[in-house]
């Protein structure tokens, strides 16, 4: 039995990272014959739009979609990567539509320009339903929304700094930020970016010298680091607005020959809590890191099986979280985790 859940997980993993973008019937065949099981019309077919695979964070939450649509939990799943691209998450979901699939699962890349595309979905009759990026829409073209409250992780990035600061004796300081920005207009940019300026507004004595885009990549993040340590010579605080992106920065300020983390002269905070954010913080990189729950997986199944059985869910569900830093027992904790 261990062996054949084993198989099918693999065998669906397999599916949603190796197809990149299309459907393959005969891999997805021969996977179920490997894992002992015929195909079967009674399943519940799910259309999945996902952003991409931008960051440790994304891959854990496809991952954790693809391993609970699996055809043993009784579904059909049909993945699609938009790579980080608003108009192929635009056309996943038409052909979705053509495809008549029972459910339509969506994480918006960014919240506006969705309407007409699920105004169709509405119009066929198949439900939507938002997972971690919200879209600003009217709330009838979606049946609920799972994710994040990112402008609360904003708000404890800047609590927690607040409280730094204070035990450093430096609550009178003057304090120069800035922002590595996740994807322009994406719900956790918007949220994370107004959460942390909530505090700021509290604390005259912090600047923001300059926010940047650094689309939510290690890459990126490491390029709009190194011209940042061009223009300012004196940053005292990062604000990453995900792991990935801090990477980037801890490897631009090295490579400038400066410090961070909490024994060096740069302070970096991070948003997700992925596994490599633990070894960040353990190696003395980064601060701290507000935690970001990629696991939807299970709840999103849960829905569907309720909508299923002609139940109502709730609207809007937030994930709850927490947030790591380098005074905590961290080799303890990362054990329970499995993102
Ligand atoms: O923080 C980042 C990812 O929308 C919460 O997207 C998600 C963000 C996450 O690329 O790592």
């Amino acid at each position: 039995m261990r062996i054949k859940t084993g198989l099918l997980l693999a065998a669906a993993v397999l599916l949603c990272f190796g197809c990149a973008g299309k459907r393959e019937t005969e891999r997805e065949t021969a996977a179920l014959a490997d894992a002992g099981l015929e195909k079967n019309e009674n399943l519940i077919t799910v259309g999945v739009s996902q952003v991409g695979a931008e960051s440790d964070w994304r891959n854990a939450n496809t991952r954790s979609i693809c391993s609970a649509f699996t055809p043993e939990n009784g579904f059909d799943l049909i993945y699609e990567d938009a790579q980080q691209k608003q108009e192929n998450q635009i056309k996943a979901v038409r052909n979705f539509i053509l495809q008549e699939v029972d459910y339509i699962i969506l994480s918006p890349i960014v919240e506006t320009g969705w309407e007409a595309v699920l105004q169709e979905a509405k119009d066929a009759g198949i439900p939507v339903i938002l997972v971690d990026r919200m879209a600003e829409v009217d709330e009838d073209l979606y049946t609920c929304w799972i994710g994040s409250d990112f402008e609360k992780e904003g708000q404890e990035a800047g609590r927690w700094l607040a409280d730094d600061l204070e035990s450093r004796g430096r609550k009178e300081e003057e304090i120069k930020i800035v922002t590595l920005q996740g994807t322009l207009g994406s719900s956790a940019q918007i949220g994370r970016t107004e959460g942390f300026a909530s505090v700021m507004r509290e604390h005259k004595n912090w600047t923001m010298l300059e926010m940047c885009e650094g689309d939510f990549t290690q890459a990126k993040g490491e390029e709009v680091m190194e011209g940042l340590l061009e223009r300012h010579a004196d940053i005292d605080v990062v604000i990453c607005e995900n792991d990935n992106m801090a990477f980037g920065a801890v490897d631009a300020i090295h490579a400038a020959g400066r410090t961070c983390g909490p024994d060096g002269d740069i302070t970096i905070l991070s948003f997700d809590a992925v596994q490599a954010a633990f070894d960040a913080l353990l190696a003395g990189e980064i601060n701290a890191t507000f935690e970001c729950n990629p696991l939807h997986g299970p709840r999103l199944r849960e829905i569907i099986q309720t909508l299923a059985d002609g139940k109502p869910v709730d609207k809007i569900q937030y994930m709850e979280e927490t947030y790591f830093d380098t005074t905590m027992d961290l080799e303890e904790i990362r054990k329970t985790r499995v993102y």
